[in-house]
């Protein structure tokens, strides 16, 4: 290795010492920290236990769909259940979320129906949930533009006044999602400047899972990815992604600087993308067995319920109640996907605009008039 690839670091995925935020160990320990703490109690942490381990059995159950031909796509969330889940439940009732294609744990926890995720994976549609209802944006899978999206939504909360007024009942934030490859994105870098310079009430949630589809994280940034803000003027700090309590505690505290007028703040959560990029891909071709299995020992489900089983927070029964709820998620999730109706070409005039137009009400007209001159027009996919 020359000198100047040296610059890089280790392997930052094969167990690098990691300076982060942690509240609770790989083995289910709890561990203070003198700026983040964790204040809910055990029934709090049970209820974070249910959402990862939902989040994950929607998830493989999305991924075997998708192996059985009946989603064109699967970008997987295994393995990335604490950032997502500990961020998006640390999330005040007027925060925003704008996401990016894999934020699958971070939907659940706003209420959007797994099947609407589905929908898109499975080219019926482009998105269809109600983003104000859900506070929850559409997916974006240009990487980094939804960073700016959530910088304009954010000086626009702060241009309502709803921004550090000091009424709990009317600050607002948001939070943005990203991805370690998207970093290296143009579009990242000027949200970062135009959020600094408004000071506009935004928290960047990346999730450094360690790879940009096959680029790892050290050949994208010679130094830590939470350093790369502050030459924009904005805090960053690092949190051990794959600790629900960590996510959580520092998601909060970033939030409420944001709310009351303090700016931007900058989250790398550590963590590691246990799958594949997407179904698409094939992880054996550029990553070590060794790697994958580094992180299998830091299973972020796993150290939640061996602190719950330890603390007696939960209990079998509890455990066995969690699983038997994923397993009834799976089934209803699945079956609702294969009664999806495939897309009309006639409904696409109604989804154009709000209301109708006269011009769009003759050309679907028209349409319909066309499909009657086929003996089997029903359904008119033609
Ligand atoms: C602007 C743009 N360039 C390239 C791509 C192709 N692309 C899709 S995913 C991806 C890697 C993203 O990596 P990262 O930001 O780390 O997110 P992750 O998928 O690991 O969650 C790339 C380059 C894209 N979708 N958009």
């Amino acid at each position: 290795m020359s000198e100047l690839s040296g610059l890089a670091g280790p392997r930052a995925g094969a167990g690098a010492d990691i300076d982060y935020v942690q509240l609770l160990t790989p083995e289910g320990v709890r561990i203070g920290n003198d700026e983040y703490d964790f204040t809910g109690d055990d029934d709090q942490i049970a209820g974070l236990y249910r959402d990862m381990v939902l989040t994950r059995r929607f998830d493989l159950e999305a991924t075997a769909l998708q192996r059985q031909g009946e989603l064109g796509l699967w970008a997987p969330c295994l393995g990335q259940e604490a950032a997502q889940v500990g961020s998006a439940r640390a999330l005040g009732p007027r925060d925003h979320v704008f996401p990016t294609y894999r934020e699958h744990g971070v939907a659940r926890c706003l209420g959007v129906d797994p099947v609407d995720l589905l929908r898109m994976f499975r080219g019926i549609d482009h998105g269809n949930w109600d983003v104000e209802t859900h506070r929850f944006n559409l997916y974006t899978v240009v990487i980094g533009a939804q960073t700016l999206h959530a910088t304009g939504y954010a000086m626009g909360l702060e241009r309502d006044g709803l921004v550090g007024t000091g009424d709990p009942e009317r600050d607002a934030a948001v939070l943005a999602y990203l991805g370690d490859g998207a970093t290296s994105q143009g579009d990242v870098s000027e949200a970062f400047v135009f959020s600094a310079s408004y000071n506009a009430p935004v928290v960047f949630f990346c999730q450094n899972n360690q790879w940009a589809i096959s680029e790892p994280i050290e050949r994208q940034s010679r130094i830590p990815l939470h350093k790369r803000s502050s030459g924009f003027g904005i805090p960053g700090l690092r949190v051990d992604g794959n600790d629900v309590l960590a996510s959580y505690a520092v998601t909060q505290k970033a939030l409420e600087h944001a709310r009351s007028g303090n700016g931007p703040t900058f989250i790398e959560a550590y963590t590691y993308r246990m799958g594949a990029h997407t179904t698409s891909d094939d992880p054996t071709k550029y990553r070590l067995a060794d790697e994958v299995e580094h992180w299998r020992l830091r299973d972020p489900i796993a150290r939640v319920r061996a602190y719950l089983a330890r603390s007696g927070g939960a209990d079998d029964a509890f455990f066995a109640r969690i699983d038997a709820e994923a397993e009834d998620l799976a089934a209803d999730v699945r079956k609702r996907c294969l009664d999806l109706a495939d897309p009309s070409l006639i409904d696409a005039f109604d989804q154009v605009y709000a209301e109708q137009t006269p011009y769009l009400t003759e050309q679907q007209a028209a349409y319909a008039a066309y499909l009657e001159t086929f003996e089997d027009a029903e359904g008119g996919t033609r």
